[in-house]
């Protein structure tokens, strides 16, 4: 017996915060549920039965997922369930201050495309001047580019037009604005904005959980926290050309089946690089995940 079907909003020690029918309930794991990993995690679509006693009901199953946000896991141990179920990644970055990192961005998109979840550029602070190169920099390789002020509210009516229906993870880097932008598209939300988060070392433990954030009528936020922090290793290395847009018509093109896109003769997205049709910098990013992807780090969890 069914009784009724939820989302998962947010996981809090044993328990779940469950939206239902408008309603938010508390449910713990049951059954099969309770011994099956992954575990259940936001975003999650499940069935309930009421408990015998007290307020609580019982998640007796899983539905499939549609998407997965996962964190990977060193030493082939496989990955992890962060937050499934999730439509696109709005990477977020500032036009300036602080000084855009392309890196650190095209690593966020990398992990997005390595989930098969749609991203697309936020610059924010326009207000503060235009960032051309920026803009071009992902437009060339492929993203739809949203250049918005939260601050003034230039660009913010096309951003809302991105997210009925959808639930939308939003990320980047410290002080681009993505609690500020939250804020805006969540009133009530009232994330503290402004000041430095902190840094969480590479190699330390991280806790990733997730929240989903109602907007209403089937449109949601989901607050990850962690996300940054979600790793690259054990990305199959030589799938990492498949995460840059602009390289993946490329593929194939190689001499070598097995072409890493480094230093191999007869490389075609080399070659894309040197006639300017793949941004120099890009790849350069390229390469540097790719050192990321076949390095692990020895004290992770
Ligand atoms: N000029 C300008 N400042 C902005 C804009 N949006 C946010 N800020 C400011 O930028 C600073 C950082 O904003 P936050 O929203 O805290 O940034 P964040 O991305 O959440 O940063 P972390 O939580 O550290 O990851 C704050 O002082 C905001 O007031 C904008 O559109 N224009
Ligand atoms: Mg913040
Ligand atoms: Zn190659």
């Amino acid at each position: 017996m069914v009784s009724r079907v939820g989302m998962v909003l947010e996981r809090e020690g044993a328990e779940y915060r469950v939206s239902s029918d408008g309603a938010e309930l508390r449910a713990v794991l049951r059954g099969k549920v309770k011994r099956d990993t992954p575990k259940v995690v936001a975003g999650d679509r499940v069935d309930l039965e009421p408990e015998a006693a007290g307020e609580l009901w019982g998640i007796t199953r899983v539905h499939p997922r549609r998407t997965v946000l996962e964190r990977r896991i060193p030493l082939g141990r496989g990955t992890r369930p962060v937050v499934s179920n999730v439509d696109q990644v709005l990477v977020v970055t500032a036009a300036r201050h602080p000084e855009p990192i392309p890196s650190v961005i095209d690593r966020l998109l990398v992990l997005a495309e390595a989930n098969d979840i749609p991203a697309s550029v936020v610059i924010n602070k326009i207000d503060l001047g235009p960032n051309a190169p920026l803009q071009a920099r992902y437009e060339k390789a492929g993203y739809a580019v949203h250049p918005v002020s939260v601050k003034g509210g230039d660009g913010i009516g096309g951003l809302r037009a991105l997210l009925p229906g959808k639930a939308t993870v939003v990320t980047g880097p410290s002080g681009a604005g993505k609690s500020s932008l939250l804020n805006l598209l969540a009133p009530g939300l009232e994330l503290r904005t402004g000041e430095l988060s902190e840094k969480v070392g590479r190699g330390r433990q991280t806790t990733v959980s997730a929240r989903m954030v109602p907007l209403g009528e089937g449109a949601w936020l989901v607050d990850t926290p962690g996300f940054s922090e979600v790793g690259l290793w054990g990305l199959e290395p030589l799938g990492l050309a498949q995460c840059f847009p602009e390289m993946r018509p490329l593929l194939g093109c190689c001499k070598y089946a097995d072409c890493r896109h480094l230093d191999e003769p007869g490389c075609a997205i080399r070659q894309a690089v040197q006639d300017g049709t793949i941004d120099a910098d890009r790849y350069a990013s390229y390469r540097l995940l790719l050192q990321e992807t076949e390095a692990e780090p020895a004290d992770w969890e």
